[in-house]
Order: structure tokens, then C-alpha cells, then sequence
């Protein structure tokens, strides 16, 4: 099965359906809704990911210590669990599951895409990860080693993804701006374009 249209599809639209016969919601207002989450700008994970692209010392600490490199982005963390930062090179590139349930670092990637929590991705990220990255467009050279990471009520995963080449001169903000909740759990990788 397609992640992108995984298995709470059905479910969905008969909710919908229900929702809007009964006058609480237009189809058009969960659409709106849904579209909100699923686009919702990544913010504080997407400014971290930035400062280690251009501070090499920031660099250093979030894959050393990510709650901390997270504190000092006044990200608060108490309470959370650790953050673990991997590093996605052209050597290896990391993908973040939660294979029990849906297991995400939301005080630093706001709410999970929708295909997180799916069955099909927690499935698939296990069997057939290249497949599924393919699905959303990421070919990975077959020289390009690939490892699941699997994120857990007791330790949550993040990618420090890869700084796209014709960035040299690119300002903090711009480059957070390109970066994708998907690029921080290493299904995406982040593009100019
Ligand atoms: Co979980």
C-alpha cells in the first residue's frame, strides 16, 4: 500500500462524511484543518538544523546532546524525553520510525505528519525502508547505507539532514525555511527548488 494515502484513509472520509451530514463540520473545514497539520511550518526543529549548518560548535552539540542544543534554542525540554540527533551523510543516511506507536519529538517537530503514525510507514520503514523512501522521492545511491532508527516513549530520534549544495551564502532563516518536517526524520531530503 502507498504510505502517502495509508491505511486511516477510509476511516477518514467516513468521518468526514458523518461530521458534515451532521452539521458540525463542511468538508471543506477538515480539509482546511488537515492541510493546516500536515504543512505546518517544522519552526523550532527546522532553526536547529539551520544553526548547525552554519555554527559548526551548535553542530557539534546537537549531535552530542540534542535536549541541550535544543535548550539553547530556548526549546524547553524539561519533562521530555532525551533527543538524539543523527547525522545523514553520503556515506549513511538515517531513518526515524516509531515501530509501536507514533513516538516523535513533538516540542521540537510540532505535530507528526500524518503518514507517521500509519501502519503501513511503521511497517515498511522496517521491511522495505528503500522502497518506502522512494515513494516519497528519495532514491538513495545503492553505496549510501542505510539505518532505521526507532524512536520510543524513552528516546526520540531527529536527522540532522544534509545542507543542500548552492547554500554558501544562504541566511539562518532561509535555510530553515527549506527545511521539511520529513527532512528531520530522513524520508526527504532537503531541496533548493
Ligand atoms: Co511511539
Amino acid at each position: 500500500m502507498n504510505v502517502l494515502e495509508a491505511d486511516g484513509a477510509a476511516l477518514l472520509k467516513a468521518i468526514t462524511k458523518l461530521l458534515s451530514a451532521k452539521g458540525v463540520l463542511t468538508e471543506a473545514e477538515i480539509a482546511q484543518q488537515r492541510s493546516a497539520v500536515d504543512n505546518a511550518p517544522p519552526g523550532q526543529g527546522a532553526r536547529m538544523v539551520a544553526r548547525a549548518w552554519t555554527d559548526a560548535d551548535y553542530r557539534a552539540q546537537l549531535l552530542s546532546d540534542g535536549s541541550s542544543a535544543a535548550e539553547a534554542m530556548n526549546i524547553p525540554m524539561r519533562g521530555m524525553p532525551p533527543l538524539g540527533v543523527l547525522e545523514n551523510t553520503d556515506e549513511v543516511h538515517h531513518l526515524v520510525v516509531c515501530t509501536l506507536c507514533s513516538c516523535y519529538p513533538k516540542a521540537i517537530l510540532g505535530y507528526p505528519p500524518y503518514w507517521y503514525k500509519s501502519a503501513a510507514y511503521r511497517a515498511r520503514a522496517v521491511r522495505d525502508p528503500r522502497g518506502l523512501l522512494a515513494e516519497f522521492g528519495t532514491i538513495l545511491p545503492p553505496q549510501v547505507k542505510l539505518r532505521v532508527v526507532d524512536s520510543t516513549a524513552d528516546y526520540r530520534w531527529m536527522v540532522l539532514p544534509r545542507r543542500p549544495d548552492g547554500t554558501q551564502d544562504w541566511s539562518i532563516e532561509r535555510l530553515a525555511a527549506i527545511v521539511r518536517p520529513g527532512d528531520m526524520v530522513g524520508v526527504t531530503i532537503p531541496t533548493t527548488e
